[in-house]
């Protein structure tokens, strides 16, 4: 089993869980090498920011980023879907790819909130892979958590707030969490953490000079429908987040909803 029957109810109790597990040397050097051709292929593109960077996976080039396919093979390395199946069962849909570079010195922070915010998935399913390349802790901004948020399976009150600093603009109410039990996810290079799609999480700017780069992969069960026409309704002014047009990849088992479009977006 790729996680442990401990791990599983640290999963389901915290909503999150750091599995005793480690990514490869030559994954990690996978990683690091399309992450490196990613800057430099948009080093001169004054609209790119590697704090946030959506979609380097397609090749459609849909969110304004070179996409290279290396990506995909990294997002459905066995190792990775086996953690996934045995959270969300033998169907899986991998329906989004972003990096939170944070670089070095300026990277930015991410406000507190829950990522079902805004997703069009019906139901509200989704186990988010976070990738460690660089090592993630405190001073670089590493995420952080607060254990059983996600218990309610609730979506809390959200305020819109566009911030040059911040990666998100959709921020909770802080009246709705106490963040007093925040936890940090210190991970070293090479180390994962899974957390679900209602759990409250967050992270500090990058005022170090260690670069903090996170690789995050989506993934919702067969048994839930991604509504891309709902998707647009979400698409806030000045959000860039392309809800109505992600592309699904169907990674394992089959879509159970019959619905699922697996063509839009490609
Ligand atoms: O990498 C971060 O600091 C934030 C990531 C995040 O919010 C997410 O993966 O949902």
């Amino acid at each position: 089993m790729a996680l442990s029957d401990s791990e599983m109810e640290t999963y389901n109790r915290d909503g999150l869980v750091i599995p005793n597990f480690r990514l490869s040397e030559e994954a990690l050097l996978r990683i690091g090498g399309a992450y490196d051709r990613l800057l430099e292929s948009h080093k001169d593109d004054p609209k790119f920011s590697p704090d946030f960077i959506l979609g380097p996976h397609l090749q459609s080039g849909g969110y304004g980023v070179k996409g290279d396919p290396e990506w995909l093979r990294i997002a459905t390395r066995p190792e990775i879907l086996d953690m996934v199946e045995q959270v969300m069962g033998p169907d899986i849909i991998l329906w989004g790819v972003t990096i939170f570079g944070k670089p070095a010195g300026q990277g930015k922070a991410t406000p507190w909130h829950q990522d079902g915010d805004y997703y069009p998935i019906e139901p509200l399913e989704t186990c988010t892979v976070w990738i460690s390349l660089d090592g993630s802790y405190p001073e670089n901004g590493c995420m952080r958590f607060i254990p059983g948020s996600h218990r309610e399976r609730k979506v809390f009150k959200h305020h819109w707030e566009e911030r040059p600093d911040y990666t998100l603009a959709q921020v909770i109410d802080e009246d709705q969490v106490d963040l007093a039990s925040a936890r940090d996810i210190v991970l070293e290079p090479g180390q994962v953490s899974l957390h679900d799609v209602y759990l409250v999480h967050g992270s500090n700017a990058n005022t170090s000079d260690r670069r903090r780069m996170g690789l995050v992969l989506r993934f919702m069960p067969g048994s839930s429908y991604y509504n891309h026409a709902g998707g647009q309704s979400t698409e806030q002014a000045g959000s860039a987040h392309g809800y109505s047009k992600r592309a699904l990849f169907l990674v394992r088992g089959e879509d159970r909803t019959g619905r699922n479009d697996f063509t839009l977006g490609h």
